[in-house]
């Protein structure tokens, strides 16, 4: 069974552990207009898998900050405008959260499983941390630096790639997804018993 990662954030395909899908750079991404990482993550999966016979996931994530009442939440790749990078959405979060004491934050990671435009199923992973008031780190790419997580005692810019991967809401939506195929792999194969 082939299974692809759909996604054109080097910084998640980094932490996919996965086969790009082939050709993904020449495909026009889908337009993201769900209200929740579960509605953009299934737009993503059901688009990208129409382009295989293969199996495909996508991950919508992004980082809510209780104090921001969630944001940026699904905005968290256009918080500072439609063509903002990284920085930019940073400092965006830290002018908001100036002189805000509640600096609790979580990283959500939905990621949609689909094949030939047909879904699947859905996995959401979490990660609680604090934001820091500057950056620290250059490790990661987004929010990471921003990103504080007490079992670490430094930021995801900080921490290295494996360390991340321990505790990520990326890794735990993907550690949830391979449970499930695996899952339908041995039922598969019992029933061919
Ligand atoms: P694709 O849709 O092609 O996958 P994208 O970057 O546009 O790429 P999203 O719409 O899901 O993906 O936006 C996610 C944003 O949330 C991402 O650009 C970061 O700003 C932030 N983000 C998500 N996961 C993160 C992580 O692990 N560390 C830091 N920031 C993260």
């Amino acid at each position: 069974m082939k299974l692809y990662g759909a996604t054109t954030n080097q910084g998640k395909l980094r932490e996919f552990d996965a086969e790009a899908l082939p050709g993904l750079a020449s495909i026009d991404p889908p337009e993201e207009t769900g209200q929740t990482f579960e509605d953009n993550a299934i737009q993503k999966a059901l688009h990208y898998s129409g382009f295989t016979t293969g199996y495909v996931f996508a991950d919508d994530s992004g980082l809510a900050v209780d104090a921001l009442d969630g944001a940026p939440g699904v905005y968290s790749a256009r918080y500072a405008g439609p063509d903002a990078n990284s920085e930019a959405n940073n400092r965006l979060v830290l002018e908001r959260m100036n002189g805000i004491a509640n600096r609790r934050a979580r990283f959500v990671s939905v990621i949609a499983l689909a094949r030939q435009g047909r879904l699947i199923q859905t996995f959401r992973g979490e990660v609680e941390g604090e934001l820091l008031e500057t950056p620290r780190g250059t490790g990661g790419f987004g929010y990471d630096p921003l990103f504080y997580y007490p079992g670490f005692g430094c930021t995801f810019g900080e921490a290295t790639l494996a360390q991340k991967q321990t505790v990520s809401h990326r890794a735990r939506a993907l550690a949830a997804m391979r449970e499930y195929l695996q899952g339908r792999n041995e039922s598969a194969s019992d029933s061919a018993e």
